[in-house]
């Protein structure tokens, strides 16, 4: 009877162990499961190029992103080679299949450098802004 009490004792103990070892295995597999979200909203291709030196004013900006982007809180904005804002660039707007892209109608542009700063941001909320120059000839 009383190797009978040990055993049962030591296997109480080696069952606790064991429950106390795949708790924390399951806790470790839960940690390496959670999705990580690393993507921003990065600017993936842009009209006009960064840095494009064109013979003719572009009609729009348009900003290809790599995920959806949030209407209400993305903009573009223009500014001459001075940051004063260029007037008459009109709000930009969502578009694309995924929601992806964002482009916003230009007025007549004189020659000369300009800067397109954008806002953008993403399905996870995180704001991103970002900048690039282009040039009218
Ligand atoms: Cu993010």
């Amino acid at each position: 009877m009383a190797a009978f009490y040990l055993s049962n004792f030591i296997e109480g103990i080696i069952m606790k162990r064991l429950a106390s070892l795949f708790a924390v295995a399951a806790m470790a597999a839960a940690t390496l499961a959670a999705p990580q979200v690393y993507a921003h909203a990065t600017v993936q291709a842009s009209e006009p190029a960064a840095n494009a030196e064109l013979a003719k004013a572009p009609a729009a900006i348009k900003l290809s992103f790599n995920e959806a982007i949030d209407p209400a809180f993305s903009s573009i904005v223009l500014q001459d080679s001075f940051g004063k804002p260029v007037p008459g660039v009109a709000k930009a707007v969502v578009g694309g299949d995924g929601k992806e892209q964002l482009s916003a109608e230009l007025p007549a542009l004189k020659a000369g450098g300009y800067i397109v700063r954008w806002v953008a941001i993403g399905p996870d909320g995180h704001r991103r802004t970002g900048q690039y120059n282009f040039s009218v000839k």
